[in-house]
């Protein structure tokens, strides 16, 4: 019987090595060299192939922080990377290139991945490193990428899940290696196929078309203004969240009056929904809080 299909979404800074990483496992082509020649995705692009009986779909976004476009305006379209795979995505690679440092712009590009996303895309990401060949080795790259303290917090939040890549290398069993690599991880973060990302992404979406109408140039954005709008995001969409469960609850409450057990639970019932909102919109605003 053939394996459960697992769907990839390539998602990272512009250049860091997202396309390069998809013609690596689709085996479609691999760059002898870096040239002078750079080709920006622009689109949203799904395509696939067949690896160790399963069916895998890789789709390519457009990198964050290309100077020449609206940050906010490149998340939404790779937000709109969701619509692609179905059921949802069984995971997202966060591509970094190795090669360079771990600036204030790869932070904010983490900060945009989560308000993309949400916080939960951690649970479902892997990190992918990119220019292995810069190192003498992958234990060596990795050592380094854990001694920069903000990276090591983004490998810890994908609970260690890395790996490492040189784009470059088209030895056969190099890339055997690293495809085995790279499917046993998405296979492990899915529980074989069974476990997808699957996140209303509305608040989100909200927050990224207000953000992208401010037009705010990308060279201006600062890492204390996206945090900001990160957290008021993540606080809306608890608030959301919380508010979605009293409702719940006290439509339960409201069922249980009226079939019959007392007038003390409709009177509960008819009072709570205030009442519940405003005690879980304070816990959801406590929760955020440092
Ligand atoms: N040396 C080396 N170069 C790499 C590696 N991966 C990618 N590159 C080079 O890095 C450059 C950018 O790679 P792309 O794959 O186009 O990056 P991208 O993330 O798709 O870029 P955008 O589409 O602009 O977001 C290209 O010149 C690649 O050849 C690698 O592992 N090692
Ligand atoms: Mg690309």
């Amino acid at each position: 019987m053939a394996e459960r299909p697992l769907n990839i979404i390539l998602i990272g800074k512009t250049g860091c090595g997202k396309s390069s990483t998809r013609n690596f496992i689709l085996e479609k082509e691999v760059f002898k060299s870096n040239g002078g020649f750079e080709s920006i995705t622009k689109g949203v692009h799904l395509e696939e192939t067949v690896q160790q009986r399963r069916t895998i779909k890789v789709v390519d976004t457009p990198g964050l922080f290309d100077p020449d476009k609206n940050l906010f305006e490149t998340a939404l379209k790779m937000q709109s990377s969701l619509i692609k795979v179905s059921p949802g995505p069984h995971a997202f690679c966060i591509i970094i290139d190795a090669s360079r440092r771990y600036t204030e712009e790869e932070q904010i590009t983490q900060h945009i991945i989560q308000l993309t996303f949400g916080e939960k895309i951690f649970k479902h990401a892997l990190i992918v490193f990119t220019h292995e060949d810069n190192y003498d080795s992958s234990e060596d790259l990795l050592r380094t990428a854990e001694s920069v303290k903000e990276l090591n917090s983004l490998i810890k939040l994908c609970g260690g899940r890395c790996i490492t890549l040189n784009n470059h290398n088209n030895d056969r069993n190099y890339i055997t290696v690293k495809l085995k690599n790279i499917i046993e991880s998405v296979t492990a973060l899915s529980k074989d196929g069974k476990v997808h990302y699957n996140r209303d992404i509305t608040i989100y979406k909200e927050a990224l078309e207000e953000q992208a109408r401010t037009e705010i140039a990308t060279k201006d954005l600062k890492l204390e203004m996206v945090a900001t709008i990160l957290q008021n995001t993540e606080r809306r969409v608890r608030v959301a969240h919380l508010k979605g469960i009293a409702i719940g609850a006290c439509a339960t409450i409201a069922v249980a009056g009226a079939i019959g057990l007392g007038a003390g639970a409709v009177v509960v019932a008819m009072k709570s929904p205030v009442l519940a909102v405003a005690i879980v919109s304070s816990m959801a605003t406590k929760g955020l809080r440092k």
